[in-house]
């Protein structure tokens, strides 16, 4: 079944079949006002912060999955029969009701047909602003006037906090009052935490009825998908004082044949009368930001078709400019599609909501993981070059004076210099391990090697410049070592789902080490600081006889316990083999080529699937002595315990190419490419279930009866660093602190590429030709047709629209 499909020309994906096999989302808004809406009008809006600062309720993991959301009712007054302007709620048959949903950047469109009209309800939050758009266009195409009811229905959130909201109910359903005065609705509680006010209105038509308490709306024993009010074909003018509030206005049009109308309806976070400033101390707006306007004075300026229609011009060619710093050419469209457009938005999601709100993640989780965050910069430093420099900054200052990075960070009251030092054995081995990679990111994409001295505070005590914060992670760790040589393992590294505590020890993060190792050392000679570079030299001369000797034969273990016992060793019966330790040998380059390839060779034997590379292999069934396997909760097959995790499946695509093996790197990237059965006769869409325009965390693997079924698509690494393997090692354009290196490892059927990026401050275009169908070797490469040394453009050659021809040989 095809359930969508790209339309690359628009940046959108349509979805041309509703009942999906699960929710296909899309993201709305800004830090500042977002939410989540999806194929069905589903979802939830937040101001500032999904966890504490809830607008729009959602019951998670309900039944439907995805409601309440942004509805809007069509009734034909004439005949009473009323129908959605999305397909769910009321969710008339598929064969009678026609349904369009065209995902955007930024914005949602639900074209619906139903007894002769037509609708198409526009969604979306415009750049800057503290509100959100449900723009509904009404067409009757047909012969005969019609006149049609038109109701809304938001239902409210009674709190800021969705746990206080949602679970707190002895107390949060006294707190709301809801009225509605002057045509519009004001929502507003004065609570112990802080005064909330929203407010909804409607322009375009004149409200003809009004509904703010819920259950009034619906009625007894009604849902969302027959409302009493909508049934009955009026409103009864209910306001909430306690219980629920919703917001719901009803229009009426009259409609004459041909006609179209567009009804505007808005919701708000403020005060409809008065400007309105948030309060709530340290989780509120930042000092000095100004109020927000009021509801009126918004609707008075915003509410108009000529508005919208701009708005929403303006937010799509916003994205044009962010998605147009890299674009690609390639011989697979579907890569195309998904790196021109789907792929790179998701990393820009990621970047902005870290793991915090979408239908999986509830809101609840407001701070950073450390990790998460460093790895999340990646794949946007290009495109937004200072929001990435703001959240390093903010991660280095999460790090303590020791050397580890803080378990979560919490952006919204962080306070460097004053950060309880954790306990050792609740630092993860691997958190501030990411910073060597994200920092270089950073250099290597400005060519401001200026960074590396910059001045900034710990989070417990004391400062110290940049390269001396990465050079306290790699001290952290080689100080923390076990009678092995390798790195503790402490709380986690990497794989949440795996304790070697302070006794056993992890090869995961020994791995991450080397490479920290690797980088800082080329930042630093790159910088002149030859006495940095010959520290990192010494410390990797350090771990190499305890890298030699975690080799067990045909792959590296994954972990030792304090007693010896080996994880992820061809001994054991249970999780003989794991895929972090292998690619990260051959990402570190801290093993040889041979056995690089050696350990690559037999992920591929154990552990490769058509969906994807499987996280270990057999998965675990019994508890192991000395290192705590928390994955043990998960069936096999499901998550870490041997499901297929697309995060560390990029690593195998990078880890290959770094091999210079295109084939099978390419491979790699194929297999779990979401999009990948976009083709109508593939059935890939329903056995893969999640959106196919974006990444999930991961796929069940073979060990479980979902096998290739994903979940938790959305808020994942897998974003940034597929994005990373695919733009930097695939087609192997990386910036460096010299210039742009240009270093692909093809597939060796194609026959080139192209790609446009930025780089700073310029744009220029990379044209790789293939003739002898290879996988990697630069032959040749000129810039504006000067001819250069190696595979190196240096930054002085480039200008703004630089072509930099590079043939492969
Ligand atoms: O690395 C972690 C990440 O921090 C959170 N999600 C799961 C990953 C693997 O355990």
């Amino acid at each position: 079944m095809r359930y969508g499909h790209f339309d690359d020309a628009a940046r959108e994906y349509v979805i041309t079949r509703p009942d999906t096999p699960r929710s296909w989302i899309n993201y709305l808004g800004s830090r500042l006002y977002g939410g989540i809406v999806t194929q069905n009008a589903g979802g939830y809006s937040f101001y500032r912060s999904g966890g504490t600062g809830r607008v729009l309720r959602m019951r998670f993991n309900g039944v439907p999955v995805d409601e309440p959301g942004r509805f809007v009712y069509l009734r034909d007054d004439a005949t009473g029969d009323y129908w959605s302007a999305s397909w769910q709620p009321v969710g008339k048959p598929l064969g009678e009701y026609d349904a369009r949903v065209r995902h955007g950047l930024g914005y949602s469109v639900f074209e619906a047909g139903y007894a002769g009209i037509r609708s198409e309800l526009t969604t979306f939050i415009p750049a800057g602003q503290a509100f959100e758009y449900w723009s509904l266009e009404v067409h009757n195409p047909g012969p005969d006037a019609r006149t049609i009811s038109v109701f809304s229905y938001a239902e409210l959130a009674n709190e800021w906090s969705y746990r206080q909201d949602l679970e707190n109910l002895q107390y949060s359903q006294y707190v709301v009052v809801c009225r509605y005065r002057d045509g519009m609705i004001h929502r507003r509680n004065s609570t112990r935490e802080a005064d909330s006010d929203l407010w909804f209105a409607v322009a375009g038509a004149d409200v003809v009825g009004f509904d703010t308490d819920r259950d009034a709306f619906l009625g007894p024993y009604h849902t969302q998908a027959n409302p009493l009010a909508v049934e009955r074909g009026e409103c009864s003018g209910s306001e909430a004082t306690g219980d629920n509030a919703c917001a719901s206005l009803q229009v009426r049009l009259e409609l004459a044949p041909g006609e179209r109308r567009q009804v505007i309806f808005c919701l708000g976070v403020g005060n409809p009368d008065e400007p309105w400033r948030d309060e709530r101390p340290r989780i509120g707006a930042p000092a000095g930001d100004p109020p927000l306007p009021p509801g009126r004075q918004v609707m008075a300026e915003y509410a108009t078709p000529e508005r919208v229609a701009a708005e929403l011009a303006a937010l799509r060619a916003e994205w044009a400019e962010r998605l147009g710093t890299l674009q690609v050419t390639t011989p697979d469209p579907t890569l195309d599609s998904m790196v021109n457009v789907w792929h790179a938005y998701q990393t820009h999601m990621t970047f902005s909501w870290s793991r915090g709100v979408s239908l999986v993640e509830a809101g609840d989780r407001d701070g950073l993981g450390y990790r998460d965050t460093a790895q999340d910069c990646l794949a946007v430093t290009h495109a937004i070059p200072a929001a990435v420099r703001e959240r390093l900054d903010m991660l280095l200052t999460a790090q303590t004076a020791e050397g580890g990075g803080l378990p979560l960070v919490k952006p919204l009251t962080h306070t460097p210099g004053s950060e309880p030092t954790p306990a050792l054995e609740q630092y993860r081995s691997d958190d501030a391990l990411w910073l060597p990679i994200a920092v270089a990111a950073v250099v290597g994409e400005s060519g401001d090697q200026g960074y590396l001295a910059q001045v900034l505070p710990f989070a417990d005590h004391g400062e110290a410049t940049v390269l001396d914060h990465l050079l306290r992670a790699l001290d952290f760790s080689l100080a923390h070592r076990g009678s092995n040589g390798l790195v503790q393992g402490l709380a986690a590294d990497w794989n949440d789902c795996l304790q070697f505590g302070t006794t056993g020890e992890s090869m995961f993060s020994t791995f991450l080490l080397a490479n920290g190792l690797r980088v800082v050392g080329e930042l630093a000679a790159a910088a002149g600081r030859d006495d940095v570079a010959d520290r990192c030299a010494s410390g990797l001369a350090e771990l190499a006889p305890a890298i030699d000797a975690a080799w067990d034969g045909d792959w590296f273990i994954r972990g030792i316990s304090a007693t010896g016992a080996a994880l992820g060793s061809v001994e054991a019966d249970e999780g003989r083999i794991y895929l972090e330790p292998n690619v990260w040998a051959a990402i570190s380059g801290a093993t040889s080529r041979e056995r690089a390839e050696r350990a690559m060779d037999a992920v591929h034997e154990h552990l490769a699937t058509e969906h994807g590379v499987a996280l270990c292999d057999p998965p675990h069934t019994h508890p192991m002595e000395g290192i705590g396997l928390s994955l043990l909760v998960f069936p096999p097959g499901h998550k870490e315990n041997g499901g297929i995790f697309c995060h560390a499946n990029s690593w195998a695509i990078v880890a290959e190419a770094v091999l210079g093996r295109g084939d099978r790197a390419y491979d790699y990237y194929r297999s779990y490419l979401p999009a990948k059965g976009d083709g109508d006769a593939d059935p890939r869409q329903e056995v893969h279930q999640a959106e196919p325009y974006v990444y999930s965390q991961f796929t069940h693997g073979p060990s479980s009866p979902r096998f290739g079924q994903a979940r938790n698509p959305w808020l994942t690494g897998t974003a940034s660093w597929t994005y990373v393997a695919v733009t930097q090692y695939l087609l192997g354009v990386r910036p460096e602190v010299g210039g742009l290196r240009v270093d692909p490892c093809l597939p060796t059927a194609w026959d080139g590429f192209e790609m446009t990026r930025a780089f700073r401050g310029r744009t220029v275009r990379v044209r790789v030709r293939n003739p002898e169908h290879v996988s990697r070797g630069v032959v040749s490469m000129e810039v504006d047709g000067v001819p250069v040394v190696g595979n190196l453009a240096p930054e002085s050659m480039l200008r703004d629209g630089s072509v930099l021809d590079v043939r492969l040989g």
